[in-house]
């Protein structure tokens, strides 16, 4: 047996700073409704126009309310006081109480189509990512073909993608899903919108300026939360990411450190990490689909009977056409990364997936960089 290949996953570039979500800093009577405030200007706006239809309701409810029990009481029928009779309408008073609400509600509709409108189309010259939403997970790639996101650790998971934006830009996000629908939400900026396979959607928003209080010892950056929003199956409420507002500079250099390494092994783990984490484990571990441990130039068992060597054609069509050949003892979970992902990055998964086999024999000691996995006991446990 050869040694567990856990690397953990700071390895493959310098150390991503920690999630920092912000904290609970609602105003007085906004925190029963929100647990932040509004962290962009339409986010206010929408907060604003929440706030005033809380308010408006509120108002005509009380005052319905009021009424109703008050004339319940002084009209109440009472023995020996003959009934009234009532009068049967009085056009002022219907016209006023037709007009007053319906004139609110006619501004509520105002303000909110405003607001609706202004997130629903980007600004002119705004920074274009495409977001693919896919079970379970979100891609997000930016003009230059950066396409993936830096993988961090938190509450005991180690695929939270974190995804960069510079302050103080408009952005304009195109989304559309590889596989069922997701909805893409931004609790902090108010913004939620469903994704859908084959037709796009999208919103636009302008990313916040920061503050002091978003200085830290590892950096100046504030995290926002995105959620999948619509149910998509097993593993929906992990559809977790989070949006990194940092100084422009700083995404200038984030956007060139997720370049490509040169390294395919490198890469491949990038990959790996941005696209394939969530199901399948690099330890040995059984999750939703096979581990990719000693995956490599084994063989196969199929459901339906039949068997393979797992070579380079395999691993090509199992990302292409994951259904095509389902590995014993596993459900056809997986949908089709055809269009997700590049041929390079198919090869650089393969290149990733053989040096983590103990079927492939490694390069000897020292050959590597360091990161690539290849342990000591690989070369000899080789057989
Ligand atoms: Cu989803």
């Amino acid at each position: 047996m050869t040694m567990p290949f856990s690397l953990p996953l700071t390895t493959l570039a310098n150390a991503v700073p920690p999630v920092r979500v912000l904290p609970n800093n609602a105003d007085g009577f906004q925190e029963i409704f929100f647990r932040t405030n509004g962290q962009t200007d339409s986010a206010v706006w929408t907060d604003g126009l929440f706030m005033l239809t809380f308010w408006f309701s509120t108002f005509f409810f009380v005052l319905l309310m009021g009424l109703l029990v008050y004339w319940c009481i002084i009209y109440r029928r009472r023995p020996g006081v003959p009934q009234k009779i009532s009068p049967s309408h009085n056009t002022p008073l219907e016209i006023l109480w037709t007009v007053v609400p319906s004139s609110g509600m006619l501004v509520i509709f105002f303000l909110g189509f405003q607001g609706y409108m202004d997130k629903l189309v980007p600004a002119s010259g705004a920074l274009q990512l495409e977001v693919t939403g896919f079970k379970w997970d979100w891609k997000v790639s930016y003009p230059d073909g950066t396409q993936t996101g830096q993988t961090v650790t938190l509450g005991g998971r180690n695929d939270i993608k974190v995804h960069a934006l510079p302050e103080d830009t408009e952005v304009s996000l195109r989304l559309l899903s590889n596989d069922v629908i997701h909805a893409f939400w931004i609790p902090d900026f108010r913004m939620k919108m469903d994704v859908f396979p084959n037709r796009y959607t999208g919103y636009g928003f302008r990313t916040p300026v920061l503050g002091p209080e978003d200085d830290h010892p590892e950096g100046r950056y504030r995290d926002h939360w995105v959620f999948c929003a619509e149910y998509c199956g097993d593993l929906h409420s992990e559809m977790a990411a989070v949006l990194r507002v940092m100084p422009r500079a700083d995404y200038e250099q984030w956007l060139k450190d997720q370049g490509s390494s040169g390294d395919p092994v490198i890469d491949g783990k990038r990959v790996y990490s941005s696209m394939c984490a969530t199901c399948h484990t690099v330890n040995g571990a059984k999750n939703i689909g096979p581990s990719w441990m000693n995956l490599y130039g084994s063989t196969r068992e199929f459901e339906d009977g039949t068997s393979q060597i797992a070579d380079d054609n395999y691993i090509r069509e199992s990302i292409l056409n994951p259904n095509a050949k389902i590995v014993k003892g596993f459900q056809p979970q997986m949908t089709s990364y055809q269009g997700v992902i590049n041929d390079t990055d198919i090869a650089n998964v393969i290149a990733y997936m053989k040096s983590i086999s103990e079927h492939v024999e490694q390069p000897a000691e020292g050959e590597g960089e360091g990161e690539a996995p290849a342990s000591e006991t690989d070369a000899e446990g080789e057989g």
